[in-house]
């Protein structure tokens, strides 16, 4: 066992990969092991490849070669190859946002038969935050205008500035965006333009470069607010839901159906649809259908309909181990090529279902919109069949799995605190903040990254923080870590929470009407929730009469793996917030970029970049920046 340890602090993965080393299939962690010793120059970010005459590779002492063959300085490589990876997180996000912004469209306009408006309360409270009139219009017709605004974000040819943005900051962020002139008025455009900027020859200014990175990243911060909002019309604002994660979510006597990706378009209806095909699967000799969640499609699907978790992003590959899996259905990003080969040891169907997400040797099933429920009752019908040629001699059967109490959407949160104070419900929070009771408020999010043991850094850091009373929220694969650890549960208060933090959630939860006592964590949701957190933050600094970066709340990725998680970054950033993440990015090929992200962008937005891989000085690094906003904060006050 102790072999695997370095790997992963999972119990559940760790027994998986013993199965994958007694079957001889190599996993994302041989694999990473594999790729040491890295390459330097890639590291630290000098290996340009923009061109074809690269990859130019800086060496500083080298004469000729202490710039590349153009003439780039290390300080231009690397500022150009960090907004790169904003520039692929915002195009993955918003083409997210655009997707669901066009199937609320669709349903407004009377087709898509298969999406409905699930929400209008919500939808009705968008249009008026964004400024569109409601009154005498049929919910369609809103539906159909707030789509419409949601679209234009996406390609306006004037300066206005993204509705998204502009109608969820503080007044103070408004003003620091149009002053640096980083506020956006397209996402795409912005990101076409940030491609141009890094071209061969084109912009060699770092800061200059860098802002148009932090311009990308609002339009990404755009694309996900919308997708947010959009996703809640479409199927439901979240709430607090009871359910369980970890690869023992698995049942043997169930086809177990794995969904995997990050769109709630197909999922959601997949998981609607398999509600209604129990009886196909009784009839194929299972008890029924059991859906499981990896990754961001996971989290969507836990939030709105209590789906349980199977795994995070770095062990999605151990679901299949367990012989238990019939089918994973995945539609777009952080999918992992390999579960195709891995599927061919098993009887697992893996499905592709989107046109810009194939992987060769899978069983490709275009998901048709127009089609929905059709689409995702052939998917199901698949898996059933796949199921009556499970392998029992393959079996792995995980005992592993821990409540969940998740769903925390804003609203949710609100409605919680509600129950201490209907009149001003966040000032809850707040009130606890100033009164010391809270350290603040930490935002965990993002990936896993096999530089590190899985799941270490999340799990550590949070149960430091909890014990130095800092409320915490979570999403992505953050949030997931949490589930599979069990820290997603009343227990773990009691285990783990300082006696601030468990005196303020013991206090709501005698107060709030919840099946549950509240959990150490609240779940916030996928990856583009963290947009949930955004109107957290903006929420709680508008209360407190301040702007951003004086309200005690910092956001660590622990373990940021994607582009994605780039740009969520970077946008944080320009919000005001520090931000830790748990590995080295490749800034520190150039003293003057790495200066920019990690000082200083502090005077300019009041948020920085803290890159620390140790835990334990992660953590003591983000209590500091607690520290010194909520003392400021106090004698402010
Ligand atoms: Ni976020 Fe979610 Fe996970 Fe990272 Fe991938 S699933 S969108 S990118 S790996 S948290
Ligand atoms: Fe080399 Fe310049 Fe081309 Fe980059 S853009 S690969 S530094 S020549």
């Amino acid at each position: 066992m102790s072999e695997f340890e370095k790997c992963t602090v999972d119990p559940a993965a760790r027994e998986m990969l013993v199965k994958a080393k007694k079957i001889g299939f190599l996993t994302s962690f041989d694999r990473a092991k594999a790729q040491e010793p890295r390459c330097n120059f890639g590291n630290s970010g000098i290996c340009c490849r923009i061109c074809l005459q690269g990859p130019c590779r800086i060496i500083p002492k080298k004469l000729g070669a202490n710039k590349g063959i153009c003439g780039a300085s290390d300080y231009t490589i690397v500022a150009r190859n960090t907004v790169r990876y904003i520039a692929g997180g915002a195009s993955a996000h918003s083409d997210h946002g655009r997707h669901i912004a066009t199937a609320v469209l669709h349903v407004g306009e009377g087709h898509a038969k298969d999406y409905k408006i699930t929400d209008s309360a919500k939808l009705l409270k968008v249009a008026k935050r964004i400024g569109l009139p409601t009154e005498g219009k049929s919910i369609n017709e809103v539906a159909v205008a707030v789509a419409s605004e949601a679209l234009k974000d996406f390609g306006r040819q004037d300066t206005a500035p993204c509705t998204w943005v502009e109608s969820t900051v503080t007044e103070g962020r408004k003003k620091k965006f149009k002053d640096t002139t980083i506020m956006p008025s397209s996402i795409n455009g912005s990101i076409a333009e940030l491609l141009h900027q890094t071209h061969i020859g084109n912009d060699a200014d770092p800061v200059n470069i860098i802002f148009s990175g932090l311009r990308v990243a609002l339009g990404d911060y755009d694309g996900m607010q919308l997708a947010t909002d959009l996703s809640d019309v479409l199927f439901g604002t979240p709430t607090p839901t009871v359910t369980e994660a970890n690869l023992g979510v698995l049942d043997p006597e169930m086809v177990n159906i794995c969904v995997h990706g990050h769109n709630p378009l197909l999922s959601q209806v997949v998981v609607d649809t398999a509600r209604e095909m129990q009886e196909e699967a009784k009839a194929a000799g299972a008890k029924g259908i059991k859906l499981s969640g990896i990754c961001c499609t996971g989290n969507e699907v836990l939030s709105r309909a209590g789906v349980a978790i199977a795994t995070n992003f770095a062990t999605q590959e151990l679901a299949i181990m367990t012989g238990l899996v019939d089918a994973i259905v995945v539609d777009v990003q952080c999918i992992m090529p390999s579960l195709r080969s891995l599927s061919e040891c098993f009887h697992t169907k893996v499905i592709t279902t989107m046109p810009i997400s194939k992987i060769p040797g899978s069983y490709h099933y275009e998901f048709d919109e127009e089609n929905a429920v059709e689409s995702a009752r052939a998917i199901i019908r698949l898996a059933i069949e796949t199921y009556k040629r499970r392998d029992p001699e393959k079996i792995e059967r995980q005992e592993y799995k821990n409540k969940v109490v998740a769903g925390f959407s804003l609203e949710a949160i609100l409605e919680i605190f509600a129950s201490v104070n209907p009149d001003n419900p966040i000032s809850v929070l707040t009130e606890a903040i100033k009164a010391g009771e809270l350290k603040g408020v930490a935002l965990f999010a993002g990936c896993n990254n096999l530089k590190g043991t899985h799941n270490q850094n999340h799990v550590e850091i949070a149960k430091k923080m909890a014990a130095n009373d800092v409320f915490m929220v979570a999403t992505g694969c953050a949030g997931q870590a949490y589930a599979m650890s069990g820290l997603l549960t009343p227990e773990a208060v009691e285990a783990y929470a300082g006696p601030g933090l468990k005196a303020f959630l013991n206090r709501i939860s005698a107060k709030a009407d919840l099946k549950t006592a509240l959990p150490l964590i609240f779940h916030m949701g996928s990856c583009v929730d963290n947009s949930r957190a955004t109107s957290l933050l903006t929420l709680m600094a508008n209360e407190l009469g301040v702007d951003t970066p004086d309200v005690p709340f910092v956001a660590s990725a622990p373990e940021p793996m994607s582009e994605k998680a780039v740009a969520i970054g970077a946008w944080n950033v320009a919000m005001g917030i520090p931000v830790h993440i748990g590995v080295i990015a490749p800034t520190t090929g150039s003293d003057l970029v790495h200066g920019v992200v990690t000082q200083i962008a502090k005077d300019v937005f009041g948020g920085y970049f803290i890159m620390e891989t140790d835990y334990a000085k992660g953590t003591d690094k983000l209590l500091a920046a607690l520290e010194e906003r909520s003392w400021k904060l106090r004698i402010r006050s």
